[in-house]
């Protein structure tokens, strides 16, 4: 560490281990791998980085310690404010906002107040951790009040939020009862990035109507107080004669650490498991996959109704397909979750009890989670993948698919509610609400020739391979540099425009 604290200090609810404490209360630690993980470790490591985040376990109060070359700061929570601050408001309030509403969302003061408080003790942690003119990486939907809180005691920071899920037309944000104080607490950033054009687009529109800055395409004008310290900022006064600071909000789409997954599928030992997947389940002519968490965004009822349909019209039969759901574990003390796990598990044993035979099963439903290498194996094995969402913020499950698909085969049926399908256009897109086109779409996976299987998976993995998670790690750091530098902006900006940036579809109507 150098003395003064550290240059770059990642923040998210949730450190990269899961942190445990034996019966003498010593501290010991796995590591929990995943997109995130895999996406910040090496900036963060190569970096003379921190992460602050919560350790995975109620009421820990650790001391910071290192692991794998990161500075660990473990910020801990109370089992109260688990409840009051992540199962209640991020998970029960933001998560169905930001989701349009999929389920109603639950609006609780209490549950505001223990968010504002525990936002305050990530910001505090953080701040402690970097070093003058650091930069600070805050990430999701659970800390959107950091940015400002940072700004407000160390003006010297270089701040940026990545916002994780959508966000929502302003028709559906503004039901938020603290629909003024989240968008304070973003636009305390430098850089706000998302997944999509259409949520920068939201956020922006939010912007203008609650607080009436000006916007211009992915740049805010963000009026500087009286008093306010703007440390090594750029500030130009507006034609309004406002001092005003540059915010840059635009879509950083997320991806996956491709080349990890290629190198997994082309491991003999997991080619050897696809083809014993496909042996246990009875060597069918088509496996169809679907991996989600069990999370009410992921459409996997719809999923379920189109097949049990198809099953029922006789356009598909169960001795010639299966289905494999892998539904892992997710939020099981909300009550919404709770209710679509009984959902799900009464649909997959009618479909089930209706049309499998002692040789076949229809659904192969797994409530569990898996080690990544058995992901991959399910995804080579499989010869049409599900993705159903009713909206989601990337889908990282789309672009495993399709990296681990070295052989340039299988079909992925892509929802065109989630932010992978802005840039995977070569997918058999739907509207997971159209049950009927749904069908369709499932039968057209099943049925199409090798030669279009292969055009498609070829044009999609150059489009994965290229975009990867590397790359978005990368272009999120550069921005962020630019917009709090004094070199000509204008100029990066017409630089971005001329490069291939994914993701470039028109704003959704608010
Ligand atoms: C949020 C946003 C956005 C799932 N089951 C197992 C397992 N997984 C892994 C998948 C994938 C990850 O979990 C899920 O990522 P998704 O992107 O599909 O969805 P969310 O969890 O909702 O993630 C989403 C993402 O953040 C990143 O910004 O794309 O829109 O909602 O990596 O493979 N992994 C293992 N075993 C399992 O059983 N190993």
């Amino acid at each position: 560490m150098a003395s003064a604290g550290y240059d770059l200090v990642v923040v998210a609810n949730r450190l990269p281990v899961d942190v445990t404490l034996d019966d003498d209360g010593n501290p010991s630690w796995t590591r929990s791998p995943g997109g995130l993980v895999t996406a910040l470790e090496p900036v963060v490591q190569g970096s003379d980085g921190a992460w602050v985040g919560w350790g995975g376990a109620a009421d820990l109060d650790l001391e910071p310690f290192d692991a794998d070359d990161m500075r660990l700061v473990p910020v801990p929570l109370s089992e109260d404010e688990l409840t009051d601050y992540y199962e209640g408001f991020s998970n029960d309030t933001l998560w169905p906002l930001y989701h349009d509403v999929i389920q109603p969302p639950t609006f609780h003061r209490q549950w505001w107040d223990v968010y504002q408080r525990v936002n305050r003790r990530f910001a505090e942690a953080a701040a402690a951790q970097a070093a003058p003119g650091a930069t600070i990486w805050v990430h999701d939907y659970q800390l959107q009040l950091v940015p400002k809180m940072l700004r407000d005691a160390r003006p010297d920071l270089v701040i940026g939020f990545f916002d994780h899920i959508p966000f929502p037309a302003y028709g559906i944000y503004a039901q938020l009862p603290w629909r003024r104080q989240v968008i304070e607490g973003l636009l305390g950033a430098d850089v706000i990035g998302f997944q999509r054009l259409a949520d920068a687009g939201n956020f922006a529109r939010a912007v203008r109507r609650l607080l009436g800055y000006e916007t211009r395409g992915s740049v805010i004008d963000v009026p500087v107080r009286d008093g306010e310290a703007v440390g090594h900022r750029r500030v130009k006064t507006n034609r309004r004669g406002i001092r005003v600071r540059t915010v840059l909000a635009k879509q950083f789409p997320i991806s996956i650490d491709a080349q990890r997954y290629q190198e997994l599928a082309s491991r003999p030992d997991i080619q050897a498991r696809a083809h014993q997947i496909r042996e246990e389940l009875g060597d069918p002519r088509t496996i169809m996959l679907g991996v989600d968490r069990l999370d009410y965004t992921k459409g996997i009822r719809h999923r379920l109704k189109a097949y049990g349909e198809l099953l029922r019209d006789r356009s598909i039969d169960v001795d010639d397909i299966t289905l494999v759901q892998v539904a892992s574990p997710s939020r099981e003390r909300v009550e919404t979750y709770k209710q679509l796990r009984d959902e799900v598990e009464l649909t997959v044993s009618r479909i089930n009890g209706d049309y499998s035979t002692i040789s076949h099963t229809a659904i192969s439903y797994l409530h569990q989670g898996y080690p990544r290498e058995e992901m991959v194996a399910l995804y080579l094995a499989a010869d049409v993948m599900l993705v159903t969402a009713l909206r989601d913020g990337m889908n990282l499950v789309a672009k495993e698919y399709v990296a681990s698909r070295i052989d340039n085969d299988g079909v992925l049926v892509l929802s065109e509610f989630t932010g992978a399908s802005d840039e995977l256009k070569q997918a058999l897109l739907v509207n997971p609400h159209d049950i009927e086109g749904l069908k369709d779409a499932m039968l057209q996976a099943i049925h199409m020739p090798k030669r279009e299987r292969a055009r498609r998976m070829r044009a999609l993995r150059k489009r994965v391979l290229t975009y990867d998670v590397q790359r978005w790690s990368a272009t999120f750091l550069d921005a962020l540099a630019h917009v709090t530098s004094d070199d000509d902006y204008g100029a990066y900006e017409r630089a971005q425009q001329a490069s291939s940036v994914p993701g470039s579809v028109a704003p959704s109507e608010s």
